[in-house]
C-alpha cells in the first residue's frame, strides 16, 4: 500500500479519500487544512469591522461579498478536512478553546478604511502566492477546493489594490492613510509564509509528499518580487530600507523579518488575539439557535420521508 501511495504521488496523480494513505500524511493534511479553514473564518473579522463604515454603498456591497467569500472558503476547507475522517464540530471546538492555530496575520487591527485596501492587496496577495501551488497539492479534495478559492482571492486582491490606488491618488490625507496602512501590513504579510526554511519543521516532509510545492522562503521571495512593481504603480513605498534589486540572484533582497514578533503572535500575544477568539466564541453561541433549527428541520423531514415510504 505504501508503494502504491508513493507511486501515485511520484506520478503527479491525486490521493483521494478512498485511497490508503500513511497516517502521518493524513495528520499533516488535517493540521494544515484545518488551520487554513480557521484562518479563513477568523480572517472575516478584521474586514468585517469596516462593513458598517465602508465609505459608499458600492464599497459596502463589495466588502460584504468579500467577507462572505472568506466564509465560503472556510466551509470548503472544513469539508475537505472532513474527508480525512475528522469532525468539523471537533475542529471548531479546538478553535474556540484557543487550542488551534490560525494565520498570524488576522491578529492585527484595522484602524482605518485604508487597512481594508492593504488587506486586499497584501494579505490576499500573499494568500494567492501561497495557495496557487496548493491547487497542485497531492490530496484531491484540498487541491480542488484551492482552485475556486484562488479565483476568488485574485478578485479580492484587485479590489484591495483599487482601494489603495484611489486613496493614493486622492487628497494628501488619503495618500498618507494609504501609506500608513501599507506600512502596518507589509511585514506581517511576509510572516504569513511561515518561519524561514531552516526553522520550518514540516516543510521537508510536506514537499516530499507534494502537499507543498515550494518552500516558505521561495514563496515569500516571489511575493516580495511581485509587490515592488505594484507599489510603484500605487505611488506608495514599502517600509523596508534594505529592499534592493540583486541582479546576481534575479530577485529583490529584503530586510530581516522580526521573528520575535511572529512567535509572540503565535503564542497568543498579538494585538488582537484575545479579541478575535472572544468574538468567534460569541458568534458561535449566537448561532446556536440556527444549528438547533437545522437539526430539528432535518429530523422532521426524515420523519416525513419515512412516513411517506411506509404509506
Ligand atoms: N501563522 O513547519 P511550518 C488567507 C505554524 S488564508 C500561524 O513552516 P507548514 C485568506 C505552522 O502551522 C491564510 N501559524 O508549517 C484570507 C506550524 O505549526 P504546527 C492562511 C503559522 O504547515 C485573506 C509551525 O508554524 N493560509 O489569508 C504561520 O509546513 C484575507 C511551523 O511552520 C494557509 O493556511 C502563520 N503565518 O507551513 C482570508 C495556507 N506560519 O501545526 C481573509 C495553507 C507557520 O506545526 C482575508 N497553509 N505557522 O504547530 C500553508 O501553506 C502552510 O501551512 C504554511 C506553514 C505555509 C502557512
Amino acid at each position: 500500500m505504501q508503494a502504491r501511495f508513493d507511486a501515485t504521488v511520484a506520478a503527479e496523480q491525486r490521493i483521494e479519500p478512498r485511497d490508503w494513505m500513511p497516517e502521518a500524511y493524513r495528520k499533516t493534511l488535517v493540521r494544515q487544512i484545518s488551520q487554513h479553514a480557521h484562518s479563513e473564518i477568523i480572517g472575516m473579522q478584521p474586514e468585517g469591522n469596516w462593513i458598517t463604515r465602508a465609505p459608499s454603498l458600492k464599497r459596502k456591497s463589495i466588502l460584504m461579498a468579500k467577507v462572505q467569500d472568506e466564509a465560503g472558503h472556510g466551509l470548503y476547507l472544513y469539508s475537505a478536512a472532513e474527508t480525512l475522517g475528522v469532525d468539523r464540530q471537533d475542529l471548531t471546538e479546538q478553535l474556540l478553546a484557543g487550542k488551534a492555530k490560525y494565520s498570524s496575520i488576522f491578529n492585527y487591527p484595522t484602524p482605518t478604511w485604508a487597512d481594508i485596501g492593504a488587506i486586499g492587496w497584501l494579505v490576499d496577495g500573499a494568500a494567492i502566492c501561497n495557495q496557487v501551488p496548493l491547487c497542485r497539492a497531492s490530496y484531491g479534495p484540498y487541491a480542488r477546493a484551492m482552485v475556486r478559492v484562488c479565483k476568488e482571492e485574485s478578485f479580492h486582491q484587485r479590489q484591495g489594490f483599487e482601494i489603495l490606488y484611489e486613496l493614493a491618488h486622492g487628497t494628501e490625507a488619503q495618500k498618507k492613510m494609504a501609506q500608513e496602512a501599507v506600512d502596518r501590513w507589509y511585514w506581517p504579510s511576509l510572516m504569513m509564509f511561515g518561519p524561514p526554511d531552516a526553522d520550518s519543521p514540516n516543510s521537508a516532509q510536506s514537499m516530499q509528499w507534494k502537499i507543498k510545492r515550494f518552500s516558505n522562503d521561495e514563496l515569500r521571495q516571489r511575493f516580495v518580487d511581485m509587490c515592488v512593481p505594484q507599489v510603484e504603480v500605487l505611488g506608495l513605498t514599502l517600509p523596508d530600507p534594505e529592499l534592493s534589486w540583486n541582479p546576481d540572484r534575479g530577485h529583490y533582497d529584503f530586510g530581516e523579518i522580526d521573528w520575535t514578533e511572529f512567535h509572540q503572535v503565535l503564542k497568543g500575544n498579538g494585538p488582537c488575539n484575545a479579541q478575535r477568539i472572544a468574538h468567534r466564541r460569541k458568534a458561535h453561541q449566537d448561532g446556536d439557535w440556527v444549528r438547533e433549527a437545522a437539526v430539528a428541520h432535518a429530523a422532521k423531514k426524515a420523519a416525513r420521508t419515512k412516513q411517506a415510504v411506509a404509506a
